[in-house]
């Protein structure tokens, strides 16, 4: 005989899951493997996924995950099923802000259609670079938040957000580059959960990814509340390696291109050299921002060279 329960993967570290699961109204968690065919590559299970965990009666009874459930999205970095909301976190300083890894994500999140925030921390080392950042992603119609973990400042804003945004049972990840500040973060919005955070490397000037791997949070509690997830820094490397759209679906992932595509001369103008180029126009006019149209042309070489001809019209 064999129990079925239908759960939620919160954590998976080599191999072993949770799964969090409601009994009778009671929560527990169950630790589990996959079953063989869910440990392929390319079946691969998730934190975040809904799955149904069997239990097997008697001493030698297995708990397995058995099925997964289709994915309302899934991401490879960080590596997550069914996310609702994305908070992309950047510090103003130590490590310093590497405008084109968060331009990559926020692209990412937009084809993936994950709602992104930026969150700005660290805001105690540097009030103006703060504003310098907050001004270039709010132009680039993102919604910005401004905290330290140190000072407090900012916290209960975001606070406020996040509640908002989680209602309901909904899931948000934080994600960003080592050290800046992820772990800090969700302990000064969530004291109890005691995450380890770690320091900045005096020689690299980077974080020493102390989050190692990805767990999602039930941080009011019950399940009902939400769920936030802490996610394991990006390196520069890791970030670069895997393929993430199509060149052609590049302008659409970033959203300040949308009221300029469509005014170009040519029809099919990637926005790269092309004359008459409307976003190159309101690149010059000031009213797309430099840096993010340098992450454009960057990330769409970087496509274009992996995959030429995909769609060629
Ligand atoms: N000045 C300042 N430093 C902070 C702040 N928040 C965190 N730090 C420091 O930044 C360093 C890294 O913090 P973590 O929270 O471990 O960073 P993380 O983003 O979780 O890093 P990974 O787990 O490696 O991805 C620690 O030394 C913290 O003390 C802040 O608001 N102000
Ligand atoms: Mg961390
Ligand atoms: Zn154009």
């Amino acid at each position: 005989m064999k129990n079925r329960i239908d759960g939620r993967v919160v954590s998976s570290v080599g191999g072993l899951f949770e799964v969090l699961c409601t009994e009778n109204g009671e929560e527990r968690r169950i630790p589990c493997r996959a079953r063989g065919s869910l440990r392929r590559d390319d079946a691969r299970v998730l934190v975040g996924d809904l799955v149904v965990v069997g239990i097997e009666d008697g001493a030698r009874g297995e708990t397995v995950i058995d099925e997964v459930a289709p994915r309302k999205n899934s991401l490879i970095r960080p590596p997550l099923a069914n996310l609702d909301e994305m908070y992309a976190v950047l510090a103003v300083k130590d490590p310093p802000p590497m405008p084109e890894t968060t331009d990559k994500l926020l692209a990412i999140m937009e084809h993936n259609r994950i709602n992104c925030t930026v969150v700005l921390t660290k805001i105690d080392l540097s009030v103006k670079e703060a504003a310098r950042l907050a001004t270039l992603y709010r132009m680039a119609d993102y919604e910005v938040f401004c905290v330290s973990s140190f000072s407090g400042e900012g916290i209960a804003a975001l606070a406020d957000h996040l509640r908002a945004h989680l209602a309901g049972g909904r899931t948000a990840a934080f994600a960003g580059a080592s050290g800046v500040g992820k772990s800090s973060l969700i302990n000064a919005l969530f004291p109890a959960l005691g995450l380890t955070t770690g320091e900045i490397s005096k020689k690299i000037g980077r974080g020493k990814n102390t989050t190692r791997h990805t767990e999602l949070y039930p941080v009011y509690g019950k399940a009902e509340g939400g769920f936030l997830a802490d996610t394991p820094g990006f390196s520069m490397l890791d970030f670069v390696r895997f393929d993430f759209m199509s060149w052609q679906d590049l302008p659409h992932a970033f959203r300040e291109f949308a009221p300029y595509l469509g005014e170009c001369r040519y029809g099919d103008c990637n926005h790269v050299k092309e004359e008459e180029c409307a976003i190159r126009a309101a690149v010059e006019k000031g009213e797309i921002a430099t840096s993010r149209y340098e992450s454009y042309t960057s990330l769409y070489a970087v496509l274009r060279a992996k995959n030429p001809y995909a769609g060629e019209k």
